[in-house]
């Protein structure tokens, strides 16, 4: 199947409310959409949006990047030896080796538009047996009393799990808002934490002997200084998962962090679905769970989100970040929030981008 055309456009969208990250505020979130087009009509979109204070790549680079990688798509022949972790489009990007978000989104059309050109579905490129619903970790952040009064929702809604961000408050009024948040969802509903990096040895090792019983599913980079991972893993109860460690590094190299319970993998961060699929297979085989988490993408992005969960199998999978989009880029929006999610009518959804709410980009030269 020859790609006959390839579009580039750029989206700003509202969040619900300003969107505090590492060292910068978001009012909006800005992102690229791009468009292969097949010679027979067929197209496939990906999504390019780093994530200030997490992307090390600007917009404006990510733009530079994904054209001209888009514009040598053009004209070429894909066969279906590229749809896959260690196929052809992803061998030659290990040696191009553009910054994440832009691996993701060239992926994702490439991958995309041949499922449509071939029709199969995303998740069927990725698995044989995919899944058919996916769930969904829901995300807690934020004043205790808000967190207490949607970890109540939550729990009514039926997730089956929860990720709280802990790390802002001092360690013991973390530890009585863990214990809080335990007390109102029951024993039943998973809890997981993520300190994004917030404590030093001494202070990890008091939190957790603080929520000793508490049964905390894993917690994601409770040190600042990740070296230390290790050894919290051998003298404390809780299932250490990686997340910002994850940046840069190859997927061969996980075999050195054999000690990890969890492995959070977000394509937009750690450079698109071959290398999601790589980390995912070597995380089973140092005994990790593979998570696949979102980082803010509208509903194109996460829809391959969606698909990657259906096909990596592991669930509940980190996509409610979505929520903080006040609108989207796609017709009709992902059904999120919600704690399960259909996988076919979420990749359905993915693709059906409104013009009108996008800007052509000058065409690649
Ligand atoms: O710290 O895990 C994080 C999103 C963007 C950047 C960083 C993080 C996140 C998430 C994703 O929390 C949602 C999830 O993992 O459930
Ligand atoms: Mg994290």
């Amino acid at each position: 199947m020859r790609i006959a055309g390839a579009d580039l456009y750029r989206y700003s969208l509202p969040l619900t409310g300003p969107l505090m990250l590492k060292g910068a505020t978001l009012r909006r979130r800005e992102g690229l959409l791009l468009r292969l087009t097949g010679e027979d009509g067929a197209v496939g979109w990906g999504e390019t949006s780093p994530l200030p204070g997490f992307s090390r790549e600007s917009l404006g680079a990510a733009l530079g990047e994904l054209r001209r990688l888009a514009a040598a798509m053009v004209g070429r022949d894909m066969e279906d030896a590229w749809t896959r972790a260690d196929g052809t489009l992803a061998r030659e990007l290990d040696d191009t080796n553009p910054a994440p978000s832009v691996r993701f989104g060239l992926e994702a059309a490439a991958w995309n538009l041949y499922a449509a050109a071939s029709e199969v579905t995303l998740p069927e490129l990725v698995s044989a047996s995919p899944r058919d619903i996916v769930s969904v970790n829901g995300l807690l952040a934020g004043p205790r009393a808000e967190v207490l009064q949607e970890a109540r929702r939550m729990q009514d809604a039926g997730y089956e799990a929860i990720k709280l961000k802990v790390g802002g408050l001092s360690v013991e009024e973390d530890i009585s808002l863990v214990r809080e948040v335990r007390s109102v969802i029951g024993e039943s509903v998973s809890l997981r934490l993520d300190a994004n990096r917030a404590w030093d040895f001494e202070e990890v090792l008091r939190f957790a002997r603080g929520v000793e019983g508490v049964g905390i599913e894993y917690i994601e980079e409770p040190l600042a200084d990740p070296d230390g991972l290790k050894e919290f893993a051998s003298v404390c109860g809780i299932p250490v998962a990686l997340d910002e460690s994850l940046a840069g590094m190859a997927p061969e190299m996980l075999v050195e962090h054999g000690y990890a319970g969890a492995v959070v993998i977000k394509p937009t961060l750690l450079g698109g679905i071959s290398q999601a699929l790589r980390m995912a297979s070597r995380a089973r085989e140092i005994g990790a769970r593979p998570v696949i988490s979102s980082a803010y993408e509208t509903g194109v992005g996460t829809a391959a989100l969606v698909a990657l969960t259906a096909g990596i199998g592991e669930t509940p999978a980190g996509l409610d970040t979505y929520r903080r989009l006040a609108e989207d880029v796609v017709e009709r929006r992902l059904p999120l929030p919600a704690p399960r999610l259909d996988v076919r009518d979420a990749v359905t959804r993915g693709r059906g981008v409104v013009y009108w709410r996008i800007s052509r980009v000058e065409p690649p030269r």
